[in-house]
């Protein structure tokens, strides 16, 4: 039985991608409303108590998003919609043609441009990571989700977990990509510091390197951020960011750490990766964690070659549960729908010590 609250929030299902442009190819994408639902009931099933995300103003997540970023995503959609895309040529979702990169730029100065699809360039570094008139409503209930799983734990509970979706962990402080809009893990991080946690630290066990969490945290003493993930250097997904040798800068030196794991890795290696992760954090003495769950390490997952088992996820959950700190719990990645439900309930087994294996004395 699962004995944890679950937040859930209706408005994350108004994101509808439509497609992921690959390579310059319409492909129907993995990024489905219908993983949020698949989740929602599997921990249902499992015993939950599902919890309605309460609305919270915009104030934490001014904190961690730029504000004119913030109102580019919240406003794009219409601007695309009124500019004729979805009549001339036939777009209906936005979708960047020319990226404002070092390699166009070259030192010079950076400009808004006034016409919106270029405009959508200067904030999103992917052509994956589609916007339609449902993404804003989407990305920021599912803040609202990470923000209400943030407030259960400051007020006492040991575990809790929000359903997220749209995911958030590939989105920086001012760019969105990789299927990420709004850095929901983030949020929760800076949530719990504002609730009086002097040290958070994030472990992100999705199969991706988060990259937009790291960059957000990089330079800071009071939050570390810490992933097992697919190798950037194998030629993964965010290929740029995720290396061994990136760990934190100024009053974050030290305070970051990837472990980049080779493509094919199961249960063994992975573990031993989180293990890792573990052992820094505890060394790091954090008042609370934030986990940042994509269940997409998983062996028959579409997007990423790890080789993860449902057993490898319960004892995942039971690493962090042994640290001994309040854990809030925000959906990431995860995309074969046959078994991402009971990949998440095997994750939260571990994570509340319910599992009858592997938990904390
Ligand atoms: C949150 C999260 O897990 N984001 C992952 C985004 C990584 N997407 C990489 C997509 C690479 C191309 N996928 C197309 C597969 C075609 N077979
Ligand atoms: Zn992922």
């Amino acid at each position: 039985m699962l004995k944890l609250p679950v937040v859930w929030a209706d408005g994350c299902l108004e994101h509808v991608p439509g497609a992921e442009i690959w390579v310059g190819v319409r492909t129907p994408g993995t990024e489905l409303p219908e993983r949020a639902t698949l989740i929602r009931d599997a921990v249902v099933r499992a015993g939950a108590r599902l919890v309605p995300a309460a609305a919270h103003g915009d104030d934490v997540l001014e904190l961690v998003h730029d504000k004119a970023f913030l109102d580019h995503l919240a406003n794009v959609y219409v601007a695309w919609e009124e500019a004729g895309f979805p009549v001339d040529p036939g777009q209906d979702r936005v979708v960047p043609y020319v990226f404002p990169t070092a390699a166009m730029l070259a030192g010079m100065p950076e400009r808004v441009p006034v016409a919106i699809h270029a405009r959508a360039g200067l904030y999103c570094y992917d052509t994956m990571t589609l916007v339609g008139p449902g993404t804003w409503t989407a990305a920021r209930a599912a803040v609202d989700a990470a923000l209400t799983a943030a407030d259960l734990v400051a007020a006492g509970e040991p575990v809790a977990y929000a359903i997220c979706r749209p995911p958030g962990h590939h989105a920086t402080r001012a760019g969105y990509g990789g299927s990420c809009y709004l850095n929901n893990a983030a949020v929760a991080a800076v949530a719990l510091r504002r609730a009086g946690v002097e040290r958070v630290a994030v472990v992100d066990v999705d199969a991706h390197h988060g990259n937009g969490t790291q960059a957000l945290f990089y330079d800071r003493g009071d939050v570390y951020y810490g992933s097992v993930h697919v190798d950037p250097g194998a030629g993964w997904f965010p290929h740029y960011l995720g290396f061994a040798d990136e760990r934190g800068t100024g009053d974050g030196a030290a305070h970051n750490r990837n472990v980049p794991l080779a493509p094919g890795s199961g249960d063994e290696a992975w573990l031993a990766g989180v293990a890792e992760v573990c052992a820094d954090v505890a060394a790091f003495q954090p008042g609370a964690v934030v986990v940042s769950l994509g269940v997409d390490a998983a062996a028959d997952d579409p997007e990423s070659p790890l080789r993860v088992t449902e057993s490898g996820y319960l004892r995942s959950g039971a690493l962090v549960r042994e640290l001994g700190v309040p854990v809030v719990a925000v959906h990431e990645g995860g995309y074969h729908l046959p078994t991402l439900g009971a990949l998440t309930v095997a994750t939260l087994l571990g994570l509340t010590g319910t599992a009858g294996e592997g938990s904390a004395p």
